[in-house]
C-alpha cells in the first residue's frame, strides 16, 4: 500500500518512521510518504491559509494550493475517471480528509482503507480546509472521506493523520507478526470490551493474579474472562451492550447480564399487535 500524508508540519509525522508502521516500511509492506503543503505554494511568503468568507474567527486553507498537492499525489496512480451511475471501478487515490466535522473512524472505516492501494491524507490546519477541495474530488472520481476521530477538539489533522495510518498500517497483510491476534481481535469485534490481562510476579504490591488463570482450567479460564469481558462493557461502555446481538449470548451471558441489569427482550410475537419484534438487549429499571 502507498500512503502519502501532506501537512504543514511534517516533523509532527516523524513517529511514524518507528515500531511497527516504520518496520512496516521498512519490509517494504507500506510505501508512506510525507509531504510539505508548502512546496506546492508560489508567493514568496508561500502562503498557504487566507480569511474566511462570511466572516469568522481563525482562517482557512486555500483551496488552489491544496488542489496543486492533490492533483500532484492522487494523479500519480491510476488515473481517476468520472464513474458512471452505479459504476464500482477503481478510481485511482482515495483521499482522507480528517476533520471534527467527519464521520467517526471506527475500526470498520480502517479495515475498509486497508484494501485500498493508495491514500492520501490531507492534514489542514487553522480552521481547516476550502471545503470545494473535497467536492472537487469527489465529482472527479475520486473516493473521497472526511473522518474525525473522536468527540474533543484537535490544533489540526496531523494527529489524527497518525492514529488512521497506525490503524490501518498493522491490518496490512504481514504487518502484525502473529496473525492470531488479528483474529482474536475480529472476535473481539463482536462487541465486547477486551477481559482484564495479567503476567509476573503472581503476587505484586498485595494483589494476586486471580486464581482461576493459575488453574490451568482451559474452560473455566474462557467463562471467567467471557464474565469479565461482559461486566467491564456494561460497567462503561452501555451503548455496546444495547447493540449486542442477543444470538449471540448464551443462557450464562444472559444470566451474568440479567444480574448487571440487561435483558434480553423481544424475538416472539410480543411487538405491537403481536407481531414478531427482533430480539434485543434493554437496560432494566431498578
Ligand atoms: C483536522 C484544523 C483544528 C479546530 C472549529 C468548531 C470544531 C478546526 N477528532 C478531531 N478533532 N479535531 C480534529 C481536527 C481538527 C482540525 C483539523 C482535524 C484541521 N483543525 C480545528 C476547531 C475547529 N470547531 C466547534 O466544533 C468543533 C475547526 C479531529 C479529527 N480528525
Amino acid at each position: 500500500m502507498r500512503i502519502d500524508v501532506v501537512t504543514i508540519f511534517p516533523d509532527y509525522l516523524a513517529a511514524l518512521d518507528l515500531s511497527l508502521v516504520g518496520k512496516a516500511r521498512r519490509a517494504g509492506l507500506l510505501d508512506l510518504r510525507v509531504h510539505d503543503l508548502r512546496e506546492w505554494t508560489t508567493d514568496r511568503h508561500r502562503t498557504v491559509d487566507d480569511t474566511p468568507f462570511g466572516g469568522g474567527a481563525g482562517m482557512v486553507m486555500r483551496p488552489d494550493v491544496w488542489g496543486r498537492a492533490l492533483d500532484d499525489l492522487m494523479l500519480e496512480t491510476s488515473a481517476p475517471t468520472v464513474p458512471a451511475a452505479g459504476d464500482d471501478v477503481a478510481r485511482g487515490a482515495h483521499l482522507v480528509v480528517p476533520t471534527p466535522a467527519g464521520e467517526v473512524f471506527t475500526q470498520r472505516r480502517a479495515e475498509e482503507l486497508a484494501t485500498e492501494e493508495h491514500l492520501v491524507l490531507a492534514c489542514g490546519r487553522y480552521e481547516g480546509i476550502d471545503a470545494r477541495v473535497a467536492e472537487h474530488y469527489r465529482s472527479a472520481g475520486h473516493r473521497v472521506s472526511e473522518l474525525s476521530i473522536g468527540d474533543y477538539v484537535l490544533n489540526g489533522g496531523e494527529v489524527a493523520a497518525l492514529v488512521m495510518v497506525e490503524a490501518v498500517g498493522r491490518l496490512l497483510p504481514g504487518v502484525v507478526g502473529n496473525p492470531h491476534s488479528l483474529v482474536e481481535e475480529s472476535h473481539g469485534a463482536a462487541g465486547l470490551l477486551e477481559y482484564p490481562v495479567y503476567t509476573k510476579p503472581p503476587r505484586w504490591e498485595d494483589r494476586e493474579v486471580p486464581e482461576v488463570l493459575l488453574s490451568g482450567h482451559h474452560a473455566r479460564i474462557e467463562r471467567w474472562r467471557r464474565d469479565q469481558a461482559l461486566e467491564r462493557t456494561a460497567a462503561r461502555r452501555p451503548d455496546m451492550v444495547a447493540a449486542l446481538d442477543p444470538e449471540l449470548l448464551d443462557r450464562h451471558d444472559r444470566e451474568v447480564l440479567a444480574g448487571l441489569g440487561w435483558q434480553v427482550v423481544g424475538g416472539a410475537a410480543d411487538g405491537p399487535d403481536g407481531r414478531r419484534s427482533s430480539a434485543r438487549l434493554e437496560r432494566v429499571a431498578e
